[in-house]
């Protein structure tokens, strides 16, 4: 069905694989099409609570756009790949359901972009991060200045634009950029552990709180309050709110129905 990617669910869990090893998951175009063809459809199946994305092979996450075509671009086709890149990304980052970057090797350029377009990483010791656009002679297109300088702080995120330079795992750890580094054998359990976790909870609960923290990029605080009690009251009137608390009360497990 997806000629990049590979795609399967476990349970209630979605994990989607990109899939060029060869050219180390470098993203071409035919890529980012698929990419957005694949979270429509995971945003659209009720069964589907949480995904993961990866890349395949050893090496790489996903090491870039696909260098080969961008040399081939000019300032139109360049500035509209940028585009469609940034909304598929934004795609991502609002499916309305928690996406894990499981990064097990090279995130780079197109790569960091994307994981970081992601709620959650998760990184193999092997995994290495950079925005070595400047060594091309162009800047990150598909929302890296913007995240990067939102996810860590602004300076060092300068930094790592303007030189280029790689980041290993335990750096990325130090800055924030992931959240936990596993053994790279252990790293694809250790998604879908957290994958697991949050699907297992209410997921009224799980999309009202991812929505109201990633309200925190675009509103004031004030704003982004008014959000939290408008969405708390929305919990308030779910069948899980009751449940949770009944079952917390009766010294049981909730059986969430996600309604
Ligand atoms: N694009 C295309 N092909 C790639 C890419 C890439 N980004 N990265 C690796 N490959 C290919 C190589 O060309 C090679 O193919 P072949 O075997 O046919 O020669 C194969 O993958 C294996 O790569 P290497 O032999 O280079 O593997 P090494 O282990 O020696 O090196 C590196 C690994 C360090 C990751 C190295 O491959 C590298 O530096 N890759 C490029 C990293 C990079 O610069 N990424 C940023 C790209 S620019 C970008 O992402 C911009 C995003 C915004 C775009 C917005 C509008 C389009």
């Amino acid at each position: 069905m997806y000629e990049n990617l590979l795609f399967e669910k476990r349970g209630n869990v979605a994990l989607v694989t990109i899939n060029r090893p060869e050219k180390l998951n470098a993203l071409n175009d035919a890529t980012i099409t698929e990419l957005e063809k694949v979270f429509t459809e995971i945003k659209t199946d009720d069964e589907i609570y949480v995904a993961i994305i990866t890349g395949a092979g050893e090496k790489a996450f996903v090491a870039g756009a696909d260098i080969k075509e961008l040399n081939q671009m000019n300032v139109v086709s360049g500035e509209a790949m940028s585009v469609k890149g940034q909304k598929v990304f934004d795609q991502i980052e609002n499916l309305g359901k928690p996406v894990i970057a499981a990064v097990n090797g090279y995130a780079l350029g197109g790569g960091c972009e994307l994981a970081m377009a992601c709620h959650i990483r998760v990184a193999s010791a092997k995994a290495k991060f950079g925005q070595p656009e400047v060594n091309l002679g162009i800047i990150p297109g598909y929302g890296g200045t913007q995240r990067l300088a939102r996810l860590i702080n602004p300076g060092r995120a300068l930094e790592y634009i303007l030189t280029g330079d790689m980041i290993d795992a335990t750096e990325a750890l130090q800055i924030g950029l992931v959240n936990h580094v596993y053994e790279p054998e252990e790293l694809t359990d250790k998604a879908f552990e957290l994958a697991n976790k949050i699907a297992s909870k209410g997921q009224i609960a799980v999309r009202m709180a991812l929505k109201t923290v990633l309200a925190t990029k675009e509103t004031s605080q004030s704003e982004g309050q008014k959000l939290e009690a408008a969405l708390f009251g929305v919990c308030i009137g779910s069948e899980d709110f009751k449940e949770g608390t009944s079952a917390f009360l009766e010294k049981r497990k909730p059986e969430f129905k996600n309604k």
